[in-house]
Formats: structure tokens, sequence, C-alpha cells
């Protein structure tokens, strides 16, 4: 058997089970094996020398864990400005938010060529490699370029816009070519390979071979959807574990008087939070019957601040909490409960079971793990209600979720109306609906799927 290299950004130790479910199959993956886990350790060297960076290596079971620090200008420019200033914005279809510095790309480069680098000597010739996301787009051909031939598959966690939007990144034919230089292009949606194929078939003239073979730039590349899951088993024991049981005993007494909605993600401008706050301040107004007993308990976990735009949003969605809570709050009951932090792995699924409704509501999400996660906390006997934006890549699989569009406020308000009033036999019926889905393309569903497509096809 191969032996399986995973390449990200982040490693993850896959024995800390906090790590969470992509962590967990990633590990199962890697131990089945032997394998090796290859990507940035999260150090940054002030001062250091930008291409260059120390490499550590540990051993957990038979998984090797082997990291490279980068320096200060390598990591402001390949994972701040290129990684998160231009292609997240702009994959997320946000072209308003990119930053178009000409100095990143540099950086960008720099890094893929000198974790290639790295990498290279560490590879063996039967190993089966798998990159990861958008931060590494240029892996393979960079790997390519130093003799590589072995079988590389690609996976993108973040959506693959339409070719318009695609082709304002002044570099969108070199991303485009690099990813010519894998084996397979798995992406999360059906969507997101029709861009892929419209993008090539226009500005590459790629030829298609059958509905997954591209060829262009004198190679073909298999690009398909591969939607990635949960692990369902492991989220419905969390959810009977002790932490979770815990929170829900402490929150099911007020929220049996009152009812309970939720949201749980990055605070990222990709995940629609000023439009979800809006839409709810739009639904008390309407149905005043909501006063006093809908409470929204919004979750948005600090990330990227050192960014611009991120620390704008921190700032709107505070003000219009505060406006909220000032409009409608009364001395017994406050409208919108909004917490800055991060909710622990173990705790969060008592959350989800205790609300009557989930809010998932992104402007533009490659998958959306959180809309499956509820799926698998809810109790079958009387289980809550999935709202979900149109624009997540889930959507295309939870159909029985109700299906709103995230920029349209009454719209949205009147499905959570919906929602909440939804009856007892509506909503099983739903929930068995979604709890079958995401059992049959689950986290185990999804690696296997992807690694099997790579390994039946021929090497190099
Ligand atoms: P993310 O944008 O991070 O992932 P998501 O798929 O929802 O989005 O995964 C987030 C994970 O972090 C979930 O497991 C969730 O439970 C956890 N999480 C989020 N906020 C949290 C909080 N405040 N406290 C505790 N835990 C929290 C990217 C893409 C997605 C894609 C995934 C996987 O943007 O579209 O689904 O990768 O491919």
């Amino acid at each position: 058997m191969s032996r399986l290299v995973v390449v990200s950004n982040r490693v993850a130790d896959p024995r800390k089970t906090a790590a969470g479910g992509l962590a967990v199959a990633l590990g199962d993956a890697l131990s089945t094996n032997g394998g090796l886990w290859f990507g940035w350790s999260g150090t940054i060297v002030e001062g250091g020398t930008p291409g260059e960076g120390d490499m550590q290596t540990q051993q957990a079971g038979n998984v090797t864990l082997s990291t490279v620090d980068l320096c200060r200008e390598d990591y402001d420019s390949y994972y701040l400005g290129y990684s998160n200033g231009v292609l997240w914005p702009v994959f997320h279809y946000r072209l308003d938010l990119a930053d178009f510095d000409a100095g990143f790309i540099g950086g960008y480069r720099r890094v893929n060529q000198m974790m290639a680098r790295k990498l290279m000597p560490l590879l063996r010739p039967d190993d089966i490699i798998w990159v990861h996301d958008y931060h590494l787009i240029p892996m393979a051909a960079e790997l390519r370029a130093m003799g590589c031939r072995n079988r590389i598959g690609f996976f993108l966690h973040i959506p693959l816009p339409p070719p318009l939007i695609l082709a304002a990144i002044p570099q969108h034919e070199w991303l485009i070519r690099s990813l010519f230089a894998y084996d397979l292009v798995g992406l999360q949606s059906q969507a997101d390979v029709d861009h892929f194929s419209r993008y090539v078939g226009q500005e590459a003239g790629a030829e298609t071979l059958d509905k997954h073979q591209f060829r262009a730039f004198g190679r073909t590349v298999h690009a398909q959807a591969f939607p990635i899951g949960i692990d369902v088993d492991e989220f419905a024991a969390l959810t009977h574990g002790k932490d979770a049981r815990e929170m829900f005993d402490s929150m099911k007494d007020e929220y049996s008087r009152r009812r309970l909605l939720l949201g749980v993600e990055r605070l990222d401008y990709s995940k629609g939070l000023p439009q979800r706050l809006r839409a709810f301040r739009h639904l008390l107004q309407q149905y005043p019957e909501n006063l006093g007993s809908a409470t929204l308990i919004q979750i948005a976990s600090p990330s990227r601040e050192a960014l611009d735009t991120y620390s704008g949003l921190r700032q709107e969605l505070e003000s219009l909490c505060g406006s909220i809570n000032g409009d409608y709050g009364e001395l017994d009951w406050m409208p919108v409960r909004y917490i800055h932090r991060n909710v622990a792995r173990k705790r969060l699924p008592g959350l989800y079971r205790v609300a009557s409704v989930a809010l998932v509501t992104p402007l533009r999400d490659g998958m959306n793990l959180v809309a499956k996660e509820f799926i698998a906390a809810q109790d079958p006997a009387d289980p809550g209600v999935l709202v979900l934006s149109r624009f997540a890549g889930a959507a295309e699989q939870l159909k029985e979720a109700l299906l709103v569009n995230p920029y349209d406020t009454h719209g949205t308000a009147e499905s959570i109306q919906v929602a909440l009033q939804m009856p007892l036999a509506e909503r099983q019926k739903r929930h068995q609906k979604l709890l079958e889905r995401i059992r049959q393309q689950d986290v185990h569903w999804w690696r296997k799927t992807f690694l099997q497509t790579l390994t039946d096809m021929a090497p190099g």
C-alpha cells in the first residue's frame, strides 16, 4: 500500500481530538498505512530570511508531522496578503474586499517553492500526495518542476467562483494552469466544477474529454465534486458525552420557555453575519410575538484579526447587536447574546441540541460543516430546524433545510418565522432525511472516495 502524504497550511496532531473532524479524518487516513503530514508550523520568525524556514519533525504514532516556520515577511505576503487578502475574498465572490497589492504574489510563490523544496527529500517514489486548500495551489507545479512524478491530488475547501470573477485576479491564468500539475482536483460542489469547466473552456481552450477529464496546458486533469462531510457517529457520541450534556442541562430550562436561535462560525465576512442580524431584527419587528421569547445566540470566534476587513466587520457586528438589544431588550430578556470566542468542541453539540433553529446563512461558503453538525446533534424525536443559505455548498445536498437568500432580509425573516412555527411531524420528516444525507456522504466517504479516485489513476 502507498504511503499517504498530506500537505496543508496548518498541521494538526491527529491524536488530539479537540482538533476536530477534519484533523481526525485525515489522521485516520494517515495512520492506516503510516503517513506524513507536512505544512507550516504556525510559528512566525521575526527578522528571518524570506524563503527560508527551520523544519521540525515529530512522531505521532505512525504518523510523522513535519512543519516549517515562516519569517514575518513571508507570513505577511503569503498568508495575510495573497491567501487571505486576494484568494479568500475573490473565491468568495468579494472583489470589493480584495487587496491586489502587487507585492503579495512574490511571497506566495516563494513560500510554495520553499515548502516544495523542504518536502521533496521526504518523499518516497510510491507516496500518494494530497494537498489542501487555496494557500497551496501551486504546490504540485513546484514539486513537478523539481522532478516529482508521484500522484498528487488537490482539494479546494472554499468555492471556485465563475470565470469572470476569477479573471479579476491578475495571476488567474497562472493559478489555473497550476491546477493542471495535479492528477486530481477535488471541489466541494457541482457548481464549483461547472465554474472550473467553464473557465478552462473559455480562458484556456481546454478540451473536455469526459465530464471529469479536462485537457489543457499539455496535461490532463480530473476534476470532480467531493462534498466534505462530518464524522456523524463521532459527533453523535460527543452529543451524549459529559461536556455536551452539561451544556444542554445548563440551558434547557431557559430555552424550554423561550426559543433559541443559534449561529456559530468564525467571524468572517463570508458568513453573512450583519445580514443575519438584520433579518433577526426584521423578525422582531414583523412578528412581535417573538419579543421576549426568541433569543439569538451568536457565537463568532476571532479570525484573521490582523486584516482590516475583519476588524471592521467586528465593529459593525458589535454595533448591530447593541442597537437591536437597545431597541428591543427588556430588563429580563435580551434578544441577542453575542459571544466573540470559541466554544469548546466537546460542549458545542449541547448548544446545538438546545437550539430550536440554526441560522447558517453565509453569503458564500465552500460547504459549511456547522449545518451538518447541527443536524447530527438533534434529538430525532424533537429536532430543531435548519435555516440554510442557498449559497453554501451544503445547500446542494441539504435540500430539506429551509433554504434562504441571505441578502433578502424580509425573505430570511419569513423563513425564520416558518422554522419557529414548524409542526413537529414536519420537523421530524425533514430531520430524518437530512440525517440520511449527512450519513451517506460523511467525512470517511469523502476521504475514501477522493483517495480511491486518486489511487486508481495512472502515475505521472
Ligand atoms: P470554515 O470556513 O472554517 O471552513 P465550517 O465548514 O463551518 O467553516 O467549519 C468550521 C468548523 O469550526 C466547524 O467544525 C465548527 O464547529 C467549528 N467552529 C466554528 N466556529 C466555532 C466557534 N465559535 N466555536 C467552536 N467551534 C467553532 C472551511 C470552508 C468551509 C468548509 C470547511 C471544510 O470555508 O466551507 O466546509 O473548510 O472543508
